[in-house]
């Protein structure tokens, strides 16, 4: 039988533990620096959320003049990217007042019917998705013309694509005038389900 000598053995085995230590020094640096590089195409980026709603008609809900967004209460995760696909069914149109940015896309990228979009024309607004506090504003163009017997067409499609940081529950509005009354302003304007609710991130 051969004899290791306990010097060298305890040599070798020394050496053995720095040569792991180092490259388990390496492996973690390496860790470290693809973590930090917001390029590195080895960071999964966590999925987008998609989730959507529908404004609908007055008349295909049995309330004439009382357009609807069904869901009107929407609930989202922070820090996530979210597609919000909005399908309007209402062909009506409410216009804004000169000046006002309304039309204006704000705080996310929006398309419609596909095509990307950073403004709707202020006379060629249904409805608007509008949260105040984080400064988002969806404006959103009329359904086609052709109605069916509640007032319904083929929808426009509208998606919205955001992200927000900081939890909370924001209210949204429309800030189109499109209820009742002289100014367009009363109704489903001030009715939480209607043409106002919530955006929950949680
Ligand atoms: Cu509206």
């Amino acid at each position: 039988m051969k004899r290791i000598r306990p010097d060298r053995l305890n040599t070798t085995g020394t050496v053995r533990r720095a040569r792991y230590l180092a490259l388990l020094l390496l492996a973690v640096t390496a860790l470290a620096a693809s973590a930090c590089s917001s390029t590195s195409a080895n960071v999964a980026k966590p999925p987008a959320i998609h989730i959507s709603t529908n404004i609908l008609t007055g008349g295909m809900i049995g309330r004439p003049g009382w357009p609807k967004f069904s869901p009107a209460n929407l609930t989202i995760p922070k820090d996530t990217t979210v597609v919000l696909t909005i399908y309007n069914y209402d062909n009506g149109t409410a216009p804004l007042t000169a000046g006002s940015l309304g039309g204006k896309v704000e705080n996310g990228k929006e398309t419609v019917n596909g095509k990307p979009v950073t403004s709707i024309p202020i006379t060629d607004i249904s409805h608007t998705f509008t949260v105040p506090l984080l400064q988002m504003n969806i404006p959103i163009p009329p359904a086609p013309s052709a109605a069916g017997p509640g007032g319904e067409s083929e929808p426009t499609v509208v998606t919205f694509t955001f992200h927000v940081t900081k939890a909370g529950t924001y209210t949204w509005q429309c800030v189109a005038p499109c209820g009742t009354g002289a100014m367009g302003m009363g109704g489903p304007m001030v009715t939480p389900g209607y043409m106002t609710g919530s955006l929950t991130v949680q």
